[in-house]
């Protein structure tokens, strides 16, 4: 007890003198905020809207307070088990655990080969190279997947970045997304794109992979995160907060890491 008492004043302590840095990995909430597009015939979500209820006036002459309206996978968010139907028997979002919420994370960068091609897929060669040079991945943490995406949040087109033949945008290789989910301990991964799947994924087979494998084995995504460039390949722990909205397949979330300086 005495132990545990002095771990967390040391985490205080150390977030007061900038020993460990608090960075956000969550994007701004706003109407501007990119949303995903599914083709035609799928149901589409809505983007983030404001309705102010009073603003120190008729209304309510002291205070201010809006309504909002979002879908559940608008902008920086957390996608439950029970999102994908390979996991519709598993957690909803208000069901994950608080303890599974803090978690180690390791950040994968691929954002020169993100650059150079917009569908370029993460595979498994790849995730064992970095594992080779860095150790495992994390037993019940965070695989970050920096692409540089973050860059293109300030415009719905730049970051969908589609043409006729649909979105192109970097993900991950059907094999990789089934290594990860099935061979692997990580806990869920976190992407800085509009989903955690590629913009080419709904023609993959199965279509969207990284959400079939991932979600059907209870793991967890987070998507659109930025900062991903300040956090170290490992070492950092983050810490995400998706509101538990009973039977709800996911939530916007705040993600925060936590990195020692
Ligand atoms: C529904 C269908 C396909 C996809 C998604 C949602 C997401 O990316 C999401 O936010 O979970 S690809
Ligand atoms: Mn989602």
């Amino acid at each position: 007890m005495g132990g545990v008492v002095s771990v967390l004043r040391d985490l205080v302590d150390g977030i007061r003198s900038g020993g460990i840095e608090v960075l956000d990995l969550t994007a701004p909430l706003s109407d501007k905020t990119p949303i995903l597009l599914l083709p035609e015939p799928f149901g589409q979500t809505v983007p983030f809207s404001m309705q102010e209820i009073s603003r120190y006036d008729d209304r309510g002459p002291a205070w201010y307070w809006n309504n909002f309206t979002t879908g559940e996978h608008t902008g920086t968010h957390f996608d439950a088990p029970v999102h994908w139907v390979t996991g519709r028997d598993g957690e909803d979002v208000s069901q994950v655990a608080p303890a599974k919420l803090i978690a180690p994370a390791v950040v994968l960068d691929f954002s020169a080969q993100s650059a150079a091609d917009p569908d370029f897929l993460l595979e498994v060669d790849h995730v064992k190279a970095w594992e080779a040079e860095h150790g495992p991945l994390p037993d019940g943490g965070w695989l970050l997947y920096r692409t540089g995406w973050d860059a293109r949040a300030h415009d719905q087109a730049e970051f969908l970045n589609a043409d006729e033949t649909g979105p192109h945008t970097p993900g991950m290789s059907i094999d990789c997304a089934r290594y990860l989910a099935e061979e692997t301990p990580i806990t869920g991964i976190g992407v800085e794109t509009v989903g955690t799947d590629a913009g080419a994924a709904h023609s993959f087979d199965p279509p969207f992979p990284c959400h079939s494998f991932l979600l059907g084995a209870g793991k967890y995504g987070l998507t659109q995160l930025r900062n991903l460039d300040r956090l170290p390949p490992t070492g950092a722990v983050v810490v995400a907060g998706p509101l538990p909205i009973v039977g709800g397949s996911g939530s916007p979330v705040r993600v925060l890491a936590l990195v020692e300086r």
